[in-house]
């Protein structure tokens, strides 16, 4: 359903409310409806035209492409290394199946639940900053230094954000610690055409496209200025102007969105493909399965990128599948899929880039698998050292820390020194703390938000609630905070 609504209408069918409901039958169809409106008014124009397709007599989505579809549904030569040692047997005839020719063999053999041989992950770069080849691919000075000043951006947000929480000044917060790499060397890797449809932990996406600190904090205050008019939990981002989703907690709902939009993509002609970020945990979802075989059939220009950090929560991977991670699976729905370092920002950039390119040259789907480690809690309501050892959590801190591995290589470049590390880390961590001062003195949304933009006109049950916590403020208003209009 939520394939089919967003390929339909398009994005701007897409609106943004206070709605983000956990309500299982409806859960992807509610959600596309209330992801999207992003009141983020300094933007201008539409955030994509209203879509009409389908011109031909038999109007089904699948109808549109089926030309195509048959043409390009191989796995490319990057799949070698699931042929194993079958190409070596003997074939004892073939039959013509639905679907295509399949051989015959008079041997019982069921295919192995996984191979013992894991899916090797791409680097650039060993842990020392290091080039363990000489690159095929070049990154320039300014690309380098944006990724790296975006790192060292994203960390003093959380780290100040972090605290503000534990101050009792915000509700919540979610650091992206250890995933730093996957955030900025994606964001540089693609375009500013390309939808984001993100979970939670990216955040440095949307500030290498242009949102400002001061924009950050707003949201996580819930003051006037928070695009979301301060009806989401805190880290709920989102951006109409950066073509940045807004960020929708029930899990793994934006990849079938991603699907639907990345084939309206298609049929628009657009230089352009949509990127679905999301977790391990989430791969756990059936959204994520329909999306994954939606996609391949499809053929939409959609990457998916898997932030394979090790923990959903306190669960560990190896409680989450028994697969060899993510990477299989994209396999198994037939799309061309990769496992990279997410630490080391230069595979990472890479990576994205090619796959960028392919799904939109080429119009398929790709997945791309970042093995990394989530060195933060989950959440500010988590506390992880009572599920997994303070070791683990120092060695991918220390050793593996994606921030330093690339500041040793832009470093060794001499585009980067310590005098300018500390002076910009003391610099933006006064940028931080300023905008928390101007966020926190900036009124919050007047109560009659706590209603609007979801329904047209309001509905008599609305309204009831509306006059009957107005009462209730009339009869208690010391339990009433002070700066919130009525
Ligand atoms: C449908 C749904 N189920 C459960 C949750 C609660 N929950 C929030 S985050 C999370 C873990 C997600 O883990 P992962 O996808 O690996 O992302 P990570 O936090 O590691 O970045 C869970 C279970 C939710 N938000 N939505
Ligand atoms: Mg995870």
């Amino acid at each position: 359903m939520a394939i089919w609504l967003a390929s339909r209408k398009g994005a701007d069918y897409f609106t943004k409310t206070l709605i983000s409901t956990t309500f299982r039958s409806l859960r992807t169809s509610t959600t596309v409806i209330a992801s999207f409106r992003d009141s983020d008014d300094s933007s201008t124009g539409s955030f994509r035209k209203p879509y009409l397709f389908f011109p031909c007599a038999d109007s089904s989505p699948s109808a549109v492409f089926r030309s195509r579809r048959f043409e390009s549904s191989q796995a490319g030569p990057q799949l070698d290394f699931f042929s194993s040692d079958d190409d070596d047997e003997q074939i004892q005839g073939s039959m013509d199946f639905p679907g295509g020719k399949i051989g015959f063999t008079s041997e019982m053999r069921f295919l192995p639940e996984s191979s013992e041989k894991r899916v090797q992950c791409y680097r650039v770069l060993d842990d020392n900053g290091y080039e363990l080849s000489s690159p095929k691919q070049h990154m320039n000075k300014e690309v380098a230094m944006k990724m790296y000043s975006g790192m060292l951006t994203l960390d003093s947000l959380d780290t100040v954000l972090y605290e503000a929480q534990r101050q009792g000044r915000i509700s919540f917060y979610v650091t992206s610690f250890g995933e730093e790499a996957i955030n900025l060397a994606s964001a540089a890797a693609l375009s500013s055409d390309d939808l984001i449809m993100p979970q939670y932990r990216e955040p440095g996406i949307l500030w290498w496209r242009g949102f400002t600190l001061q924009e950050f904090v707003n949201q996580c205050f819930g003051n006037k200025n928070d695009y979301g008019k301060g009806r989401q939990m805190p880290i709920h981002y989102g951006s109409k102007k950066h073509n940045y989703f807004t960020v929708s907690s029930p899990l793994a709902t934006q990849l079938p969105q991603a699907v639907g939009a990345a084939y309206s993509l298609k049929a628009e002609k657009k230089d352009a493909c949509v990127v679905a970020f999301f977790g391990d945990g989430s791969s756990s979802e059936g959204d994520f399965h329909a999306s994954l075989n939606f996609a391949a059939v499809l053929e939409a220009p959609v990457v998916f990128i898997c932030r394979n950090n090790g923990w959903a929560i306190s669960t560990p991977t190896t409680d989450q599948f028994r697969s060899d991670g993510i990477v299989v699976k994209g396999h198994g729905y037939g799309i061309r899929s990769i496992r990279v370092d997410g630490n080391d920002a230069l595979a990472v950039y890479n990576v994205v880039r090619v796959a960028r390119e392919m799904a939109v040259t080429e119009q398929r789907p790709i997945l791309i698998e970042a093995m990394t480690y989530r060195v933060g809690h989950h959440s500010t309501s988590d506390d992880s050292t009572k599920y997994r050892p303070a070791d683990e959590i120092e060695h991918w801190k220390t050793s593996r820390n994606p921030v330093s591995i690339f500041r040793k290589w832009v470093q060794r470049k001499g585009w980067w020194s310590d005098e300018q590390e500390s002076e910009f880390r003391a610099d933006i961590r006064k940028q931080v703390i300023n905008a928390i001062q101007v966020a926190e003195k900036t009124e919050k949304p007047s109560l009659e938000n706590m209603f609007t933009d979801v329904y047209e006109e309001l509905p008599s049950s609305l309204k009831d609630q509306e006059r009957l916590i107005r009462n209730t403020i009339k009869r208690h208003p010391q339990d009433y905070p002070t700066d919130v209009p009525l």
